[in-house]
Protein backbone atom coordinates (compact mmCIF):
# COMPACT_ATOMS: atom_id res chain seq x y z
CA UNK A 1 0.00 0.00 0.00
CA UNK A 2 1.55 3.33 -0.64
CA UNK A 3 -0.64 6.69 0.64
CA UNK A 4 0.36 10.33 -0.15
CA UNK A 5 -0.88 12.00 2.24
CA UNK A 6 -1.81 15.48 1.41
CA UNK A 7 -1.65 18.57 3.64
CA UNK A 8 -4.63 19.61 5.43
CA UNK A 9 -4.83 21.16 9.45
CA UNK A 10 -2.84 24.23 8.00
CA UNK A 11 -4.20 26.79 10.81
CA UNK A 12 -3.95 24.12 13.30
CA UNK A 13 0.15 23.20 12.01
CA UNK A 14 0.61 27.12 12.69
CA UNK A 15 -0.73 27.21 16.34
CA UNK A 16 1.39 24.19 16.89
CA UNK A 17 4.44 26.48 16.38
CA UNK A 18 6.31 27.11 20.24
CA UNK A 19 9.22 29.51 20.44
CA UNK A 20 12.31 27.96 22.26
CA UNK A 21 13.72 31.77 22.08
CA UNK A 22 13.81 35.04 19.86
CA UNK A 23 14.35 32.83 16.09
CA UNK A 24 13.71 29.60 16.76
CA UNK A 25 10.99 27.03 17.38
CA UNK A 26 9.61 23.63 17.35
CA UNK A 27 6.99 22.49 14.40
CA UNK A 28 5.29 19.44 14.41
CA UNK A 29 5.40 18.36 10.60
CA UNK A 30 3.48 15.12 11.30
CA UNK A 31 0.74 13.66 13.05
CA UNK A 32 -0.93 10.00 12.38
CA UNK A 33 -3.33 8.23 14.51
CA UNK A 34 -4.98 6.24 11.80
CA UNK A 35 -8.18 7.07 12.77
CA UNK A 36 -8.52 10.05 10.53
CA UNK A 37 -6.69 12.33 12.43
CA UNK A 38 -3.57 13.07 10.23
CA UNK A 39 -1.60 16.01 9.98
CA UNK A 40 1.08 17.34 7.11
CA UNK A 41 2.47 20.71 7.76
CA UNK A 42 2.04 23.02 5.01
CA UNK A 43 4.28 22.75 1.91
CA UNK A 44 5.43 19.32 3.56
CA UNK A 45 5.33 15.82 1.61
CA UNK A 46 4.95 12.46 3.47
CA UNK A 47 4.60 9.20 2.05
CA UNK A 48 3.52 6.13 3.72
CA UNK A 49 5.05 2.80 2.15
CA UNK A 50 3.94 -0.46 3.88
CA UNK A 51 1.26 -0.79 6.63
CA UNK A 52 -2.14 -2.12 6.86
CA UNK A 53 -4.69 0.08 8.90
CA UNK A 54 -6.07 -2.78 10.95
CA UNK A 55 -8.28 -2.28 14.06
CA UNK A 56 -7.39 -2.76 17.74
CA UNK A 57 -9.60 -4.88 20.25
CA UNK A 58 -11.75 -3.98 23.40
CA UNK A 59 -10.98 -2.21 26.05
CA UNK A 60 -7.72 -0.99 23.71
CA UNK A 61 -9.73 0.31 20.87
CA UNK A 62 -10.78 2.74 22.86
CA UNK A 63 -7.62 4.70 23.01
CA UNK A 64 -6.12 3.53 20.19
CA UNK A 65 -8.65 2.62 17.64
CA UNK A 66 -7.19 1.81 14.28
CA UNK A 67 -3.18 0.96 13.97
CA UNK A 68 -0.62 0.31 10.89
CA UNK A 69 0.10 -2.96 10.36
CA UNK A 70 3.21 -5.08 9.10
CA UNK A 71 3.93 -8.71 9.03
CA UNK A 72 7.00 -8.75 7.11
CA UNK A 73 10.67 -8.42 6.81
CA UNK A 74 11.00 -7.03 3.66
CA UNK A 75 9.27 -3.76 3.29
CA UNK A 76 8.31 -2.72 6.87
CA UNK A 77 6.59 0.31 7.46
CA UNK A 78 8.22 3.18 5.90
CA UNK A 79 7.13 7.39 6.32
CA UNK A 80 9.31 9.60 3.76
CA UNK A 81 9.27 13.45 4.11
CA UNK A 82 10.41 15.92 1.87
CA UNK A 83 10.25 19.56 1.91
CA UNK A 84 10.68 19.78 5.31
CA UNK A 85 11.83 23.49 6.17
CA UNK A 86 15.24 24.54 7.71
CA UNK A 87 15.59 22.41 11.50
CA UNK A 88 18.62 21.43 13.72
CA UNK A 89 16.63 18.42 15.00
CA UNK A 90 13.88 16.17 15.22
CA UNK A 91 12.15 14.52 17.95
CA UNK A 92 10.19 11.30 17.18
CA UNK A 93 7.28 9.69 19.37
CA UNK A 94 5.30 6.55 18.68
CA UNK A 95 3.55 4.04 20.19
CA UNK A 96 4.73 0.21 19.27
CA UNK A 97 2.61 -2.73 19.46
CA UNK A 98 4.94 -6.16 19.35
CA UNK A 99 1.90 -8.34 18.07
CA UNK A 100 1.76 -11.95 18.37
CA UNK A 101 4.48 -14.83 19.20
CA UNK A 102 7.96 -12.62 19.65
CA UNK A 103 10.37 -14.50 20.69
CA UNK A 104 13.01 -12.21 21.81
CA UNK A 105 16.62 -13.09 21.44
CA UNK A 106 17.24 -15.63 23.48
CA UNK A 107 14.07 -17.70 22.46
CA UNK A 108 15.79 -20.56 21.50
CA UNK A 109 15.33 -21.95 17.78
CA UNK A 110 12.45 -19.34 17.25
CA UNK A 111 14.72 -16.61 18.19
CA UNK A 112 16.06 -13.64 17.59
CA UNK A 113 12.93 -11.44 16.38
CA UNK A 114 14.28 -8.07 15.97
CA UNK A 115 12.34 -4.75 14.95
CA UNK A 116 14.41 -2.19 14.01
CA UNK A 117 13.80 1.33 13.42
CA UNK A 118 16.06 3.15 10.54
CA UNK A 119 16.61 6.50 10.49
CA UNK A 120 17.35 7.87 6.99
CA UNK A 121 18.52 4.12 5.83
CA UNK A 122 20.72 3.77 8.57
CA UNK A 123 20.03 1.44 11.96
CA UNK A 124 18.64 3.55 14.75
CA UNK A 125 17.14 1.25 17.14
CA UNK A 126 16.06 -2.19 17.68
CA UNK A 127 13.70 -3.74 20.08
CA UNK A 128 12.46 -6.98 21.07
CA UNK A 129 10.07 -8.88 23.77
CA UNK A 130 9.44 -12.04 25.07
CA UNK A 131 5.75 -12.76 24.11
CA UNK A 132 6.30 -16.13 23.67
CA UNK A 133 9.63 -17.61 24.05
CA UNK A 134 12.69 -16.13 25.55
CA UNK A 135 13.44 -13.75 29.07
CA UNK A 136 14.84 -10.54 27.20
CA UNK A 137 12.59 -7.34 27.18
CA UNK A 138 14.26 -4.12 25.15
CA UNK A 139 11.97 -1.28 24.54
CA UNK A 140 15.37 1.35 24.98
CA UNK A 141 13.94 4.49 26.53
CA UNK A 142 10.05 3.65 26.04
CA UNK A 143 7.30 2.85 28.28
CA UNK A 144 5.42 -0.73 28.66
CA UNK A 145 1.41 0.28 28.07
CA UNK A 146 0.10 -3.34 27.86
CA UNK A 147 1.67 -6.49 28.07
CA UNK A 148 0.91 -10.11 26.77
CA UNK A 149 -2.18 -8.57 26.33
CA UNK A 150 -4.95 -9.51 23.61
CA UNK A 151 -4.50 -6.02 21.43
CA UNK A 152 -5.31 -7.09 17.90
CA UNK A 153 -7.57 -9.19 16.44
CA UNK A 154 -5.39 -12.32 16.46
CA UNK A 155 -6.37 -13.32 19.96
CA UNK A 156 -4.29 -16.89 19.34
CA UNK A 157 -0.95 -14.78 20.42
CA UNK A 158 -0.16 -11.93 23.53
CA UNK A 159 0.47 -8.86 22.01
CA UNK A 160 3.09 -6.35 24.06
CA UNK A 161 2.17 -1.72 23.84
CA UNK A 162 5.34 0.01 24.83
CA UNK A 163 5.16 4.11 24.18
CA UNK A 164 8.29 5.53 22.74
CA UNK A 165 7.65 9.06 23.61
CA UNK A 166 9.17 8.80 26.49
CA UNK A 167 12.93 8.08 24.98
CA UNK A 168 15.02 10.16 24.75
CA UNK A 169 16.95 8.73 22.18
CA UNK A 170 14.14 9.28 19.80
CA UNK A 171 15.29 13.26 19.85
CA UNK A 172 18.21 13.43 17.44
CA UNK A 173 20.30 16.25 15.27
CA UNK A 174 19.05 15.98 11.70
CA UNK A 175 19.55 18.87 8.97
CA UNK A 176 18.04 17.64 5.79
CA UNK A 177 15.29 18.58 3.94
CA UNK A 178 14.06 14.91 3.60
CA UNK A 179 13.39 12.52 6.11
CA UNK A 180 13.00 8.41 6.11
CA UNK A 181 11.52 6.61 8.86
CA UNK A 182 11.20 2.57 8.63
CA UNK A 183 9.95 0.17 10.97
CA UNK A 184 11.02 -3.53 9.59
CA UNK A 185 10.88 -6.64 11.43
CA UNK A 186 14.84 -8.75 11.40
CA UNK A 187 16.38 -11.62 12.72
CA UNK A 188 16.93 -15.56 12.47
CA UNK A 189 14.31 -16.36 14.19
CA UNK A 190 11.78 -13.94 12.54
CA UNK A 191 8.62 -16.18 10.57
CA UNK A 192 5.95 -13.29 10.41
CA UNK A 193 2.66 -13.58 9.01
CA UNK A 194 0.15 -14.62 11.24
CA UNK A 195 2.83 -15.93 13.94
CA UNK A 196 4.90 -12.31 14.59
CA UNK A 197 3.78 -9.12 13.41
CA UNK A 198 4.17 -5.32 14.30
CA UNK A 199 1.97 -2.09 14.33
CA UNK A 200 3.03 1.32 15.11
CA UNK A 201 0.37 4.71 15.99
CA UNK A 202 0.36 8.30 17.22
CA UNK A 203 3.26 8.90 15.39
CA UNK A 204 4.64 12.05 16.04
CA UNK A 205 7.48 13.97 14.01
CA UNK A 206 8.58 17.39 15.10
CA UNK A 207 11.28 19.67 14.22
CA UNK A 208 12.95 21.74 16.70
CA UNK A 209 15.14 24.73 15.97
CA UNK A 210 13.20 25.66 13.01
CA UNK A 211 13.86 29.20 12.37
CA UNK A 212 10.98 31.48 12.25
CA UNK A 213 10.90 34.97 10.83
CA UNK A 214 11.62 37.59 13.58
CA UNK A 215 8.29 40.00 12.97
CA UNK A 216 6.58 37.00 13.54
CA UNK A 217 7.96 35.45 16.79
CA UNK A 218 5.79 37.63 19.22
CA UNK A 219 2.92 36.08 17.53
CA UNK A 220 4.49 32.48 17.63
CA UNK A 221 5.23 33.09 21.17
CA UNK A 222 1.66 33.21 22.47
CA UNK A 223 0.23 31.12 19.71
CA UNK A 224 2.95 28.23 20.73
CA UNK A 225 2.05 28.29 24.37
CA UNK A 226 -2.09 27.38 23.03
CA UNK A 227 -0.48 25.17 20.73
CA UNK A 228 1.58 22.85 22.90
CA UNK A 229 -1.27 22.29 25.27
CA UNK A 230 -2.90 20.22 22.58
CA UNK A 231 -0.04 18.03 22.56
CA UNK A 232 -1.25 14.43 22.38
CA UNK A 233 0.64 12.10 24.59
CA UNK A 234 1.40 8.66 22.45
CA UNK A 235 0.21 6.78 25.62
CA1 LIG B 1 -4.93 4.74 16.30
CA1 LIG C 1 10.35 -16.01 16.38
CA1 LIG D 1 -2.40 -10.82 19.15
Amino acid sequence: MKTTCTPYFGPLVALLMAASNASEASQIVYYNDFDGGLLVAPGVTATQTGGVTVPTIAPYNATYGNIARADDNTAGIELVFSNLPAHTGVNLDFALALLDSWDSTDGGNFAPDLLELFIDGAPFAAYTYNNALGTIKDIDGGSLLYEYVQFDTNIFYNDTVVDLATDPGLIFPHTASTLSLKWIASGTGWQGGSDEAYAIDKVWVELTGVAIPEPATWLLVALGAAGFALRRNVG
